[in-house]
């Protein structure tokens, strides 16, 4: 633990992340942690003398410590402070952070807060130079864990047992069905048969279902949302219910394991009410079975997201009786009592009685409360035994199917989980909730001081609009995420860095496509860096240097100014605009690579080009290089065409002797087998460009080759030739915005071609009204009489027709010759 003694605690409290993990680390931090801490302390506050201070610098130079003039927003205190870290050297920091509850997979608002920590680690590190020591725990414990691990236990035994579906089964179902009804739908009679459910839960839940509001609530919700996931996860249920009833035919095994797939999360609670308590919550392995695969489901997720592993991993379950010994001691200080069942709470009142201010909840804190109130993960059934609502618990008796530590109260396990991460997010003055825990602690009667310097408290993530939640079981894991390729791990970072780390961040398709062309504007960059072209030459201008000066001063104080990273990721945007509109020509071939290293250090720093280390001497990041293996055959493929083309494009045209002579090179004999489509195409358009050798229209059958090869051939391997006036062309991978505009192209000429096949049809409908003769038209039984040209002359009872009406038909003839000739026409082609 000495890792502790000479640098201070920076913890890291997540705001939505606090929902679902630990809070920090001051209430529970295990004897020995706290003592030195708590040592800290007074260099702290002399270090805080110091900032609030002019003297600051002076002081820090006098004692030969150069501090970066790095400000950090405290979440807590709502202000700037300057950083100063307790290490009297000034690079040591201790970063606690709170890891996730591991019950379940991390999803998108995890990754949010995870990436966040993540860039402001590297710059903490990479940029300001510090040396961090990252300790992250992970809650392994819990009442959701407990619940989970408990049902998940159950379930599998109930199903390993009972392998078809028995009258006993169903009935067992039906009673789960009930009491899940009764609890979670209670506009609804629990003794609702199975097969009616879809039809009353219609007709009960019409309001909600349409959008509408519960009763009670003004407008739809959060309540809402649970109550259609409610309505789901029953109907699912019900439907297998009602086909159990019915006549079972088919495979007994293959209808039992669609029934429990369905049946599942109603069967869940239900199991664990009859048996729960009854399991052996001494064998662990019931809990680590869930805990150990979450855990290390999300390591996986964080290395896939390119985040750093944390120097340190503690899990709670590995701090038991620490934590017991720590709760004592805040009991000694009288800032907490101990209940009946052997559960201890913090005592607000006794808190505020001893003069320290004490946060009130924020209102989605107390809807988590609210969560724990319905019973959802939740194990206390009573909360009668507090003194008040808001005092919270310290230390939870282990009833029996909880796992337990020994404490002076009995078997017991820690017990924070809700109350503390509420009061991680609740604001205070310049004291913090969290820190009243341990000012419970270190009270001594003299002062109450802070020692937990910086919270770091990231914003929210939101969907549209909609904040991603748990509990209404629609949130996307980042697994997901990444397998869809909705994202990459760089297009998420992207996203995070475009918005400040403590505010709420929402992911809309404004932001996903500023996130897509502020990536794609610095691939373009790279990529014309990695041409040499662009970093030769000898002009001498000194404007791009100017140019990149300025962004070094505007991206340092940035990141002073808490970590800005938005306007890191301006001033990165901007002076690539300002390279992309100077003029090559006068350019300092020396600015221009300053300035590509110093994007890519920058890149690199954030987290964006994988485990390429800050300080790499590459230029460019990852992706905007073809694959290695294609270069020996796109290479000359490309120089090939370039000669081709431009001898084609020429006044005189392509000459036979030409195209023998671009074609002739010689190319290597040995492909690997990755290399193989790219060969292919390459040998294509040799053979093709070689028949036309002595073609008439050589010149353009050539042009358009070369436009295939480019725009059809290559693309589907993923490579572009970024044609360009008097350079060679740009061997580069497809990017994303030209799949897309490949992709509106094929869409416009696609609904071209259908109009024209339209104006085809309607055209050839036209034309075939005119396949009947004029001189046949008239031949009916309406006439008796015709001229030669077919005009009728007599109508069917002989009488002559009248002027008027032999004026009309001669009319409708004309029209008629006029298309018939038409089809004619059409027919002799
Ligand atoms: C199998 O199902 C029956 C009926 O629901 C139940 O009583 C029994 O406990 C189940 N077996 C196991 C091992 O869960
Ligand atoms: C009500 O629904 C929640 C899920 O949101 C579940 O955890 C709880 O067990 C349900 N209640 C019953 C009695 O099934
Ligand atoms: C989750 O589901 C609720 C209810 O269907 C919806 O209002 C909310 O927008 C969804 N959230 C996400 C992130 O999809
Ligand atoms: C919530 C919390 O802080 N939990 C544990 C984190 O890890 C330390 C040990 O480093 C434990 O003492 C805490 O209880």
């Amino acid at each position: 633990m000495t890792r502790w003694t000479d640098s201070f605690a920076l913890p890291l409290l997540f705001g939505p992340l606090s929902l679902y993990a630990p809070p920090s680390l001051s209430l529970f931090l295990p004897a020995q942690v706290a003592v030195s801490v708590f040592l800290h302390f007074s260099r702290l506050r002399q270090a805080h003398v110091l900032s609030s201070t002019a003297a600051m610098a002076a002081a820090s130079s006098a004692a030969g410590v150069e501090l970066p003039s790095l400000q950090i927003w405290n979440s807590l205190t709502k202000s700037k402070t300057p950083f100063v870290p307790i290490d009297p050297a000034g690079k040591k920091v201790s970063w606690y952070a709170c890891g996730p509850t591991v019950y379940d997979d991390s999803h998108l608002g995890h990754a949010r807060n995870y990436v966040s920590t993540d860039i402001i680690r590297r710059i903490m590190r990479d940029y300001f130079k510090f040396d961090v020591n990252f300790v992250m725990n992970i809650t392994d414990v819990d009442d959701k864990i407990i619940l989970r691990a408990r049902q998940q236990y159950l379930f599998n035994e109930y199903v390993a047992v009972n392998l078809t579906i028995t009258p006993e089964v169903l009935d067992t179902v039906k009673k789960a069905y009930a009491a899940y009804l009764k609890k979670n739908l209670s506009l609804l009679d629990p003794e609702l048969p199975a097969a009616q459910y879809q039809k009353e839960v219609e007709k009960a839940y019409a309001t909600v279902l349409s959008g509408g509001a519960l009763p009670g609530n003004e407008k739809a919700g959060d309540d809402e949302a649970k109550v259609k996931m409610h309505i789901k996860t029953v109907a699912s249920a019900a439907a297998v219910l009602s086909k159990a009833e019915g006549s079972t035919a088919g495979d007994p095994a293959l209808f039992a394991e669609s029934f429990y797939t369905n049946a599942q999360d109603v069967l869940l609670p239900y199991l664990d009410s009859l048996k729960g308590s009854s399991i052996d919550a001494d064998d662990h392995s019931i809990f680590t079975k869930l805990t150990k695969k979450y855990e290390d489901r999300f390591m996986k997720d964080m290395r896939d997201l390119n985040v750093l592993d944390p120097d340190e991993l503690t899990r709670v379950t590995e701090y038991g009786a620490e934590i017991a010994d720590f709760v004592e001691r805040i009991v000694k200080n009288k800032y907490g009592y101990v209940t009946e069942d052997g559960s201890v709470y913090f005592d607000i009142s006794a808190f505020e009685a001893a003069g320290h201010p004490y946060a009130r909840l924020e209102p989605w804190s107390r809807s988590d409360n609210k969560l724990a109130a319905e019973g959802e993960g939740s194990l206390i059934t009573k909360t009668t035994e507090k003194r008040s609502a808001s005092d919270f618990a310290l230390w939870k008796s282990s009833k029996p199917g909880e796992p337990s530590w020994s404490s002076a109260w009995g078997k017991g396990r820690p017990g924070w989980h809700i109350e503390c991460s509420a009061m991680a997010s609740a604001r205070l003055g310049k004291q913090m909730d969290i820190h009243s825990g341990s000012e419970a602690y270190w009270d001594d009667g003299h002062q109450h001081e802070q020692w937990v310097n910086y919270f770091l408290h990231m914003g929210h993530l939101s969907i549209q609009g909609s904040k991603m939640s748990k509990s209404l079981k629609n949130f996307t894991t980042i697994r997901e995420a990444l397998d869809r390729k909705d994202w990459t791990p760089r297009s998420l970072r992207i996203v995070f860095l475009l918005g400040g780390w403590k505010e709420g961040c929402e992911i809309t398709d404004e932001l996903v496509s500023s996130g897509n062309a502020w990536e794609d504007k610095v691939n373009n960059f790279f990529l014309k860096m990695k041409d040499a072209a662009a970093l030769q030459g000898s002009a001498t201008d000194t404007t791009f240097g100017a140019d990149l000066d300025a962004a070094k001063a505007a991206v340092h104080k940035h990141l002073c100014d808490s970590f800005n990273t938005p306007g890191v990721m301006q001033t990165i945007s901007e002076l690539i605009t300002k390279y992309n509109s100077a003029d090559k020509a006068i350019l300092n071939p020396k600015d221009v690579e300053a300035a590509a290293r110093w994007v890519t250090s920058l890149v690199n720093m954030l987290g964006l080009n994988g485990a390429t280390p800050a300080d790499s001497t590459e230029i460019g990041w990852s992706g905007i290089d073809v694959p290695e293996e294609a270069k020996p055959f796109l290479y000359p493929l490309s120089s090939m065409r370039d000669t081709l083309r431009q001898a084609a494009r020429s006044k005189q045209g392509i000459s036979p002797q030409q195209i023998e002579e671009a074609v002739k090179e010689t190319l290597p004999s040995e492909v690997i087998e990755s290399a193989k489509p790219y060969a292919e195409v390459l040998s294509n358009f040799r053979s093709k460009v070689s028949s036309l050798k002595s073609s008439d229209s050589a010149g353009k059958d050539i042009l358009a080759l070369c436009d295939r090869v480019r725009d059809i051939d290559l693309f589907d391997l993923g490579i572009y030739l970024e044609d360009r006036d008097n350079l060679p062309a740009l061997v580069r991978p497809v990017t994303r915005d030209m799949i897309q505009a490949r992709e509106e192209k094929e869409a416009r000429a696609k609904q071209k071609l259908l109009e024209k096949q339209k104006r085809e049809q309607e055209a050839l409908k036209q034309l075939e009204k005119g396949k009947l003769s004029h001189l046949e038209m008239f031949r009916t039984n309406e006439y008796s009489a015709w001229d030669d040209e077919g005009l009728p002359t007599r109508d069917a009872a002989g009488e002559e027709l009248t002027k008027s009406r032999t004026k009309k038909l001669r009319k409708d003839w004309e029209r008629q010759k006029k298309a018939h000739e038409a089809w004619l026409a059409s027919q002799a082609k």
